[in-house]
């Protein structure tokens, strides 16, 4: 595999489809091919489980461990038929959104132990990990205020503020850990948000050279 898989990651409103936009201006001024990914989502059964597990519904309560498990399902379909088979032609793959989410939302958020995630997080990527990932830092009041603003919101986004700062402490403690993660504070306007992607993405690239 010669291409790199860059993942955006952050709370709702964290400006993520504003940080691809620079990503992706990045990548065509250096002349680089790539393709984007959401998740949940990004084939055609990924986006049906996207559907299901963000839609509103009060026939029965969905579990913690359901919606694992439907994270990685989607998960699972994706790297296997998209995002491999796109680094294997030697293209750059942008994720919104990947593991890092499952290890914030449903470990920090929902509270699953790492003793069910981490089986579940093995069996299904083997290893396969981002080669950056750039954590858009954000108060979940100021990004729960921007995603309302934007419209109607789905299952996950009506949760109670403390599981926002679950996932967002989840988010923090994990990029502390791992230097493939650069954490970006995205309370800055666009602009300086922006400029601090591209910076993280030059001293990626240098260091790659
Ligand atoms: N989820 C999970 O639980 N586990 C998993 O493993 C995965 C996902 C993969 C997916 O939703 C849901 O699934 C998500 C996590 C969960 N649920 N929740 N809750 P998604 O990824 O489709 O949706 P999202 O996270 O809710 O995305 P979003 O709300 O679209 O966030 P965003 O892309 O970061 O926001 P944006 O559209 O770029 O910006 C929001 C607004 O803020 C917009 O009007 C911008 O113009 C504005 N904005 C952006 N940046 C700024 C700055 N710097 N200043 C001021 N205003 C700004």
């Amino acid at each position: 595999m010669s291409g790199k898989f860059i993942v955006i990651e952050g709370l709702e409103g964290a400006g993520k489809s504003t940080a691809i936009s620079a990503v992706t201006q990045w990548l065509n001024d250096k002349g680089i091919a790539f393709s984007q990914t959401r998740e949940p989502g990004g084939t055609a059964l990924a986006e049906e489980l996207r559907t299901l597990v963000k839609q509103v519904r009060d026939d029965e309560k969905v579990t913690a461990e359901a919606e694992l498990l439907i994270m990685y399902a989607a998960r699972v379909q994706l790297i296997d038929n998209v995002i491999k088979p796109e680094l294997n032609k030697g293209n750059w793959v942008i994720g919104d959104r990947h593991d890092l989410s499952s290890r914030a939302y449903q470990g920090g958020g929902r509270g699953i132990s790492d003793e069910l995630i981490e089986p579940v997080r093995n069996a299904v990527l083997k290893g396969f990990k981002p080669e950056l990932t750039l954590y858009l830092d954000i108060d979940p009041k100021i990004g729960l205020a921007r995603a309302r603003a934007r419209g109607e919101l789905d299952r996950i986004e009506l949760e109670e503020l403390t599981f926002f700062e679950n996932t967002r402490a989840k988010y923090q403690q994990i990029a502390s850990q791992d230097e493939s993660i650069v954490s970006i504070n995205a309370m800055q306007t666009i602009d300086e948000v922006a400029r601090d992607i591209r910076k993280a993405l030059d001293d990626f690239y240098q260091c790659m050279s």
